[in-house]
């Protein structure tokens, strides 16, 4: 049987690459997607990879893994910063879930420095760049062996 970890991105994180390669470095969300799903191979996870720009539909998307995952892999975006619905969505579900940033949200402004994700996070990876969604894979892997 296949272990699927579900990789979610939130808002704008389609413009990596375009804008601000400064912050948030030079890979697209395509580049970091086909290196995220490489590595899932290598661990013989099958990465389920996706984006949206809107609150419910991650929200839909996290119930329905429900049962169909072994792990969530999450970089909210700004909605860690505000979303009580990713929250209890990511709570209802109860699934291992990796939060994941590709700056260091507590080098940054302070509102970056709360997230509401962490309360249902399994681990946190902040400031490794994309690398982060890799040690997430990772530490899922090591929990479904
Ligand atoms: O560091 C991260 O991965 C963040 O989750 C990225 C979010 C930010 O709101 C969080 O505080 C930290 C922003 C993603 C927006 O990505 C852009 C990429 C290129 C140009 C503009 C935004």
């Amino acid at each position: 049987m296949t272990t699927t970890i579900l990789v979610l991105n939130g808002p704008n994180l389609n413009m990596l690459g375009i804008r601000e390669p400064e912050i948030y470095g030079g890979q697209t969300l395509a580049d970091i997607e086909a290196m995220v799903t490489a590595h899932g191979n290598k661990l013989a996870l099958e990465v389920d990879f996706r984006q949206s720009n809107h609150e419910g539909e991650l929200v839909d998307w996290i119930h329905e893994a429900s049962g169909k995952v072994a792990a969530i892999v999450i970089n909210a975006g700004a909605y860690t910063h505000t979303s009580i619905a990713i929250l209890d969505a990511l709570k209802a579900v109860g699934l291992p879930v990796y939060e994941v940033h590709l700056s260091n949200i507590y080098q940054r402004e302070e509102f970056r420095h709360y997230s509401y994700i962490s309360a249902a996070a399994t681990g946190v990876l902040c400031g490794f760049g994309a690398k982060g969604y890799l040690f997430a894979l990772e530490a899922a892997a090591a929990k479904t062996k």
